[in-house]
């Protein structure tokens, strides 16, 4: 089999995604997911001006050698631009690989491990009688697992609240708009809000929180042990995770779980947190971490030394690697739990879709490759439009980390 053609798709129903599309002579085609929230156009243009060129006549079943051409290959390497490019082209290329072998991409790696994947879900509020309300919403759904924010007095904006009454969207259209940041009043909130989801659900919900990289490890590790009580699932992102070493600072002073890595994009990222044991979840995602290729290593390495895997699951990443983020799932023995944020209607319409949620688990459906379609007619009625994460600002002005 050849590689015949590949072209990138930019679509905006409710939000930006870059799906790449890879057609061979056999007439199977293959989808990849190269969408990277607020720059887009920049993995758009790595795969149409340099990579596409160097795809045709390939053979598609080469998964191996096609990932080291595009990475060892160009000399320069990582980065979130080229790593998304690369991680679009092997998930078209695990589609293409399953649906010429007729059969779902979750047996190309091991089997079902599980037969279904629990995955959790956001809950918000303005205040915590919101959020709880929320929680309770979601509970009723059917999750196991709920990840909770809420806002607190001191601050206007809140990571993970919408600011209006629609449903939670981190990239705005437009500009990006700027959000205030306080860290004491955030340390002193997060455990009474906890306190209170305890209080009112028992102890069987698994529950999660997302510090979105706000704190030093030593405020990090205040959280963690005054969330002790409360038996959390994990906190995410405690701190920026450039240095590695932070981290063991964090596990000095908490048993709470620890999950980072939703903006790596190399087990190099991560090499120094699962070999030392510092973290517990792994969150970096198919897309951004290069494909299938590159996570099968990286979730192989990090079973040696406990640590499972917990994949960023929000609307950014597009139905394509959320298909692809299950059939993982199911198959790698050391599985945690996958974010599940639900894409708007118009998104589902655009990418037609084989996996399912029933009573707090996801399934990928047993459809040939990764068992996800686009709509290329209805993508049209959906033009890119500029759109960008906020930045955020102490409340004296000092640009901080968002
Ligand atoms: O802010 O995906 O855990 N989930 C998150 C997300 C991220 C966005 C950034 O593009 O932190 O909501
Ligand atoms: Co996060």
């Amino acid at each position: 089999m050849k590689i015949t053609n590949a072209y990138i798709n930019v679509t905006s129903p409710g939000r930006n995604f870059l799906t790449l599309k890879i057609e061979t002579d056999a007439g199977i085609y293959g989808l990849g997911d190269g969408t990277l929230n607020g720059r887009e156009l920049a993995v758009a243009s790595y795969l149409s001006d340099h990579l596409i060129p160097c795809l045709i006549g390939r053979d598609p079943f080469q998964t191996e050698d096609i990932w080291q051409y595009f990475y060892r290959g160009a000399y320069w390497r990582r980065g979130p631009v080229t790593m998304a490019a690369i991680g679009a082209i092997d998930l078209a290329l695990w589609d293409i690989k399953g649906k010429a072998l007729n059969t779902p991409v979750y047996n190309l790696l091991g089997g079902r491990s599980r037969e279904g994947v629990m995955v959790y879900a956001h809950a918000n509020g303005k205040d915590i009688d919101r959020a709880l309300e929320d929680v309770a919403h979601h509970k009723e759904l059917g999750y196991k697992a709920i990840r909770v924010q809420s806002g607190f007095s001191g601050l206007s904006t809140v990571y993970g609240v919408p600011k209006g009454s629609g449903r939670y969207e981190p990239a705005e259209r437009g500009l990006p708009s700027e959000q205030d940041w306080a860290t004491e009043p955030y340390l002193r909130h997060v455990p009474v809000l906890f306190a209170r989801v305890r209080e009112e659900f028992g102890e069987e919900l698994h529950l999660l929180h997302d510090c979105h990289h706000r704190l030093t490890p030593i405020e990090a590790g205040r959280l963690g042990k005054e969330l002790e009580p409360f038996h959390l699932f994990w906190i995410e992102d405690p701190t920026p995770a450039e240095l590695q070493d932070s981290f063991r600072i964090i596990r000095e002073h908490t048993t709470t779980p620890i999950a980072v890595g939703e903006v790596f994009n190399s087990i190099w990222d991560a090499h120094d947190l699962i070999r030392n044991q510092w973290i517990d979840y792994l969150r970096m995602t198919l897309t951004h971490g290069g494909g299938i290729t590159a996570l099968k290593k990286a979730a192989d390495f990090a079973a040696l030394y406990h640590v499972r895997t917990g994949f960023h699951g929000a609307t950014d990443l597009s139905p394509v690697c959320m298909a692809a983020a299950l059939h993982f799932d199911v198959a790698i023995h050391n599985f945690g739990i996958q974010e599940h944020m639900p894409h708007a209607d118009e998104t589902d319409a655009v990418f037609p879709h084989h996996y399912f949620f029933k009573d707090g688990y996801m399934f990928p459906g047993d459809a040939p490759g990764l068992g996800v379609d686009l709509d290329e007619k209805l993508a049209e009625k959906y033009p890119y439009q500029r759109a960008y994460l906020p930045v955020s600002r102490k409340l004296d002005g000092t640009l901080t980390d968002w």
